[in-house]
């Protein structure tokens, strides 16, 4: 871990008021006696630094620092301290005392990190002492928020787990395919036969995988699944990945030889945007599926419905077939995504090529705070076909 320069990890910074707990959190989450903890407002004056792994994550550095709210002259010099943190922050975890009502130096807080683009977690402490409701903060704030005790270790998992979701999907050079080809790797891409909407055009998923892969050196070529097996039995070696659109996962599965690796458009943009492991648990869900169960399909876009459309008729059809139980299937499309999750047994999600990360992010998110399994179509439907694990073990986990 110390090969990694400290420039190049995520830089994590706690902030809040003073005695809110900041010390006592970067202690809970290395599990190490880091900062010192005391009950005397304005026991941290100066930033403390900590390299650390913080698994699955990698290589990060967390900071704690002095109180965002200490006002004497002592305390503006220890605020100025504190903001030049934020010229190095990547994410910043804002600390709340449960059993405080006054977010007025949050607020102000929050502004200057909304000014400096860093996206921010809400985390709420001390709910040993007292519980508190979220809902009003996450409307003030428009940040995901999660209830702690740093003092008792509680639900410190599930900040890990949001850290690691939250963490800016540009830290980290991100890109579609290039960690999984090589420069002149032929690639072989696979549209569906009874290519829809959008007339005249490819979709975005299929153009920005291709403008990857030249990125990357990589060879493109391109059919449709009636024209596969043409194709492969022209090319006088295999190539070296198959992506197809998940429609036609079956057809192409068998075609493909066993030793080729295949996946889909759905499956790379889900790692690219989104969260592969949480999706494949998610679609891991479906075998548990009973009759009187609530599925909620999530479109990100609002279309017009064709004949054969995906949500409405492919993907109930198939999760009947592998269920043999009689679900109730909500299809919802657009930026309205139920705000109580807690009816459904499960979310499937579409490959949301219209959302940014952190749009995607924030479903996936509340989705795990109501312990639902989300999935995405391209990640079910290679579940319900039997090829999931063909079709992600190329992928290294982050
Ligand atoms: N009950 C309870 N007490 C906590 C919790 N977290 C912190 N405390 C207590 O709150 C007090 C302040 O904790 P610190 O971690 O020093 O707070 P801080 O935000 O670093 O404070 P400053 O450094 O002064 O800005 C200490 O007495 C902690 O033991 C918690 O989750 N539950
Ligand atoms: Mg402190």
């Amino acid at each position: 871990m110390f090969d990694t320069p400290r420039a190049n990890r995520l830089h994590i910074a706690i902030f809040g008021k003073r005695n809110a707990g900041k010390s006592s959190l970067i202690n809970a989450i290395t599990g190490q006696e880091i900062a010192l903890v005391s009950d005397i407002a304005g026991t941290t004056t100066d930033p403390v630094y900590k390299s650390m792994e913080l698994l699955p994550l990698g290589p990060v550095v967390l900071i704690d620092t002095a109180g965002i709210d200490d006002e004497n002259t002592l305390g503006e010099l220890r605020i100025k301290k504190t903001k030049e943190v934020l010229e190095k922050t990547d994410l910043a975890l804002l600390v709340f005392d449960a059993s405080d009502d006054d977010f007025r130096a949050e607020k102000e807080w929050h502004q200057m990190l909304i000014g400096k683009r860093i996206p921010a977690i809400g985390v709420i402490n001390k709910i040993d002492i007292q519980d508190r409701n979220t809902k009003d903060l996450e409307k003030i704030f428009d940040i995901p928020f999660v209830k702690v005790s740093a003092k008792f270790n509680l639900h410190i998992d599930s900040l890990k787990e949001l850290i690691r979701i939250y963490s800016p999907s540009d830290f980290e050079k991100t890109t579609i395919v290039g960690d999984i080809i090589q420069p002149k790797d032929k690639i072989v891409l696979v549209a569906p036969q009874d290519i829809q909407a959008p007339k005249g055009r490819l979709i975005l998923p299929q153009v920005q995988v291709m403008r990857d892969i030249l990125d990357h050196d990589g060879m493109v070529l391109m059919v449709k699944d009636s024209e596969l097996e043409d194709i492969l039995k022209t090319l006088n070696q295999k190539p070296d990945l198959v992506i197809t659109d998940s429609q036609v996962f079956t057809k192409v599965n068998a075609l493909v030889p066993p030793d080729v690796p295949l996946t889909s458009f759905s499956i790379l943009m889900a790692r690219y945007k989104g969260d592969l492991q949480t999706f494949i648990e998610g679609a891991r869900a479906i075998s548990h599926l009973k009759s009187g169960d609530n599925v909620l399909i999530a479109e990100a876009c609002t279309h017009h419905p064709l004949k054969g459309d995906i949500a409405r008729e492919k993907i109930p059809k198939w999760l009947k077939e592998t269920t043999q139980a009689d679900l109730n299937i909500t299809v919802k499309a657009g930026v309205d995504f139920a705000e109580d999750l807690s009816k459904y047994s499960l979310i499937i999600h579409c490959g949301a090529c219209m959302f940014n990360r952190k749009q995607m992010m924030t479903r996936i998110f509340r989705s795990k705070m109501q312990n639902i399994p989300i999935t995405n179509y391209g990640i079910a439907i290679a579940y319900m076909n039997g090829i999931l694990d063909r079709v992600t073990n190329m992928f290294p986990q982050k």
